[in-house]
């Protein structure tokens, strides 16, 4: 099997797009495969720019996704795209928007494209969405995009994923800069002002200005704002210029490797976590200790930190059966 795997893996290297398909289903689906393979992947990563394109439903962050990746694919990159869909009821129509405006480049084996449903996963979509990302990062992708939509921690912890943050906001639609999450402009590296061929793009320029004169400056970068109208393909290399030197100066820099490291020390308790529970409440006779000792804390027959005892314990007889 473990020979199957590398097989896999190496084919995942070759950038087949067949091979780096099944292993994001992997991923999602939780086979039991996917650590083998991703641990197998994982020397080969670290080489792609991976870029976070976030903001509120329809400022057009799946239009730009795309003009930007037919500028990099233009330059001869590779390109990796994640669309992380909202959480339900809409993602049906939003996979399915998706994949529509996308259609562009269906045809093109440069540019591999995959939306995410986000259903199910409590709190691991962060976990999902980086294994992918290292997937496309090892399948050879120079840069990987990855769109969320930004309104929750589950979203923000995403966009942590990225080297580079580009926040997108439209004219009107409600979303004046004081109505911004707070979250959201601290995540931002660079201001996409979207659909600027709408009324209000000065305004909302000006009134982001103005916030960025009191913010404070993170490492010495004081977010550019560039204006694009995604549907026209209007600004896009603008923006690409910004991401460049947005690249140049943070590429290397101690800043970079600490937030590396930040990234990998939220993603390594994370993954801990999970381990953990996993080992703690795997099988059915996990699942059935679980539900006994549910009951027993219902019922004040046992306090819930006895129970959690309980829990590691079984963690621990997994790990070493492991
Ligand atoms: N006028 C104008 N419309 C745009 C622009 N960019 C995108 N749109 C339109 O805005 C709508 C939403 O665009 P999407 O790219 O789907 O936006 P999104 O942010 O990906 O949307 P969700 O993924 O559903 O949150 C579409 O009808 C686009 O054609 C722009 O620069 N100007
Ligand atoms: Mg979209």
């Amino acid at each position: 099997m473990s020979a199957s795997v590398e097989t896999w893996a190496e084919q995942i290297r070759a950038g087949e797009v067949r091979a780096v398909s099944r292993a994001i289903t992997a991923i999602e689906d939780r086979d039991a495969r996917a650590e083998d393979l991703l641990r197998r992947l994982f020397p080969n990563t670290g080489k792609s720019f991976v870029i976070g394109v976030t903001g509120a439903p329809g400022t057009g962050k799946s239009t730009l996704v795309d003009r930007l990746a037919g500028g990099y694919r233009g330059q001869g990159n590779h390109v990796g795209i994640i669309a992380v869909d909202p959480t339900s009821p809409y993602t049906g129509g939003a996979i399915l928007g998706d994949r529509i405006r996308m259609q562009g480049h269906a045809s093109d084996p440069g540019i591999f494209i995959r939306s995410m449903a986000t259903r199910g996963f409590l709190g691991g979509l962060a976990r999902t969405t980086g294994d992918v990302a290292l997937v496309l990062d090892a399948a050879g992708n120079e840069f990987v995009l990855i769109e969320t939509v930004g309104v929750g921690q589950d979203e923000v912890d995403i966009v942590r994923l990225a080297d580079c943050t580009l926040v997108l906001l439209v004219p009107g639609m409600g979303d004046d800069v004081q109505n911004m999450k707070a979250g959201l402009m601290e995540i931002a590296d660079i201001f996409v002002l979207n659909k600027s061929d709408r009324d209000g793009a000065n305004r909302l320029e000006a009134e982001l200005e103005a916030m960025l004169q009191l913010a404070p400056e993170r490492d010495g970068w004081k977010p550019e704002i560039v204006r694009t109208v995604a549907t026209e393909n209007k600004g896009v290399d603008e923006l690409t210029g910004a991401i460049a030197r947005y690249r140049e100066r943070f590429g290397k820099s101690p800043e970079h490797e600490a937030r590396e490291i930040e990234h990998w020390r939220t993603r390594l308790l994370a993954l801990a976590g999970e381990a953990v529970l996993r080992r703690a409440v795997s099988g059915a006779d996990g699942e059935a200790a679980l539900n006994r000792l549910a009951q027993e804390v219902a019922s004040r027959g046992k306090d819930p930190y006895a129970a959690v005892r309980e829990l590691l314990a079984r963690a621990d007889v997994a790990e070493k059966r492991a």
